[in-house]
């Protein structure tokens, strides 16, 4: 572990960006609205690509908000500590996203109408995603070999910890009316239709041409040359864009140009360990 890190309650957070402090009044203190809407992830399983959606959305499929104003400005995410003072100072209705564990995430949830679309993305490609990412953020050591990061990544020992405890204990909201799940594979097959179920579930109707707006502007290719989505916009403090990048190459799958056999299946055997007990299938089992 390096000192880049601290942790909170179990989970590693990058020192640059978030604070115990911070988290502690989020966790304890921080009310949610009934007419917030959240989008929630662990890192790398498509949480630009909900905001963008949902940016759209909120605008009638009009791109020009979100090519306009930064991502962590349009929908800030909550556990940084410029996010949360965002969020504190946004007018309502407002538009929020976490990367937080259930255990961690603001208490005053479970009593709110507030709702989260819970983004959720095959594990081999997070890790192959964030491992590629990570060896351009000045912020956190570097990850070595991909190896040596698959034993992190598998014991949980990386920012927002365990992706199969994250998605276990979020799974345990599934059953709530404000509770939205959806798969980022789901997203890649048929987007127009995601982007109607998500519309539908924030009770926001759009036609059929704003429809179509959304799908073309929250493309991998329109936000990759979106300034405003795409990353590029990070500080060189933080990040190093010579060595990785945020919209890398949007597929599913593409694990299997990374991992070996032995890989894989050490992969696949602590999977059905961790899993073993959710009653839920995603597309990749
Ligand atoms: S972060 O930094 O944790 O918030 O990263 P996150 O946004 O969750 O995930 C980044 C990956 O999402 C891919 N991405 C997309 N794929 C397809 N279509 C669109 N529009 C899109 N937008 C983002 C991005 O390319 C990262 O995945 P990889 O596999 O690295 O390409």
């Amino acid at each position: 572990m390096s000192s880049s890190f601290f942790v909170y309650n179990g989970i590693l957070f990058p020192t640059a960006l978030s604070s115990a402090e911070s988290l502690t009044y989020l966790e304890k203190e921080f009310r949610f609205l009934d007419d917030d809407i959240l989008s929630v992830s662990y890192p790398k399983s498509g949480t630009h690509w909900m905001q963008e959606i949902l940016g759209l959305i909120w605008c009638d499929g009009d791109p020009s908000w979100v090519q306009s104003l930064p991502v962590w400005e349009r929908i800030p995410w909550i556990e940084t500590v410029s996010g949360l003072q965002c969020a504190l100072k946004s007018p309502p209705p407002r538009l929020l996203a976490s990367h937080l564990p259930f255990h961690i995430f603001p208490k005053s949830f479970l009593h709110s109408k507030a709702k989260v679309i819970y983004t959720v993305r095959n594990p081999k490609d997070v890790m192959i995603s964030s491992y590629h990412f990570s060896k351009g953020l000045k912020i956190v050591a570097d990850p070595g070999t991909l190896e040596e990061y698959m034993e992190e990544f598998l014991s949980g020992s990386v920012s927002y910890g365990s992706w199969f405890e994250h998605v276990k204990n979020w799974m345990e909201m599934k059953d709530r009316s404000n509770f939205f799940i959806i798969t980022y594979e789901e997203l890649q097959q048929d987007l127009r239709e995601s982007v109607r179920r998500i519309c539908h579930f924030i009770g926001k109707e759009l036609n059929s041409q704003q429809i179509d707006s959304v799908v073309e502007n929250a493309s991998f290719h329109k936000m990759k040359d979106n300034n405003m989505s795409n990353c590029t916009q990070f500080s060189d403090t933080y990040y190093d864009h010579t060595k990785g990048k945020l919209m890398r190459k949007g597929i599913s799958g593409d694990w299997k140009n990374h991992l070996t056999v032995a890989q894989n299946e050490h992969f696949d055997r602590v999977y059905r360990e961790k899993m073993q007990g959710l009653r839920m299938t995603f597309p990749w089992d």
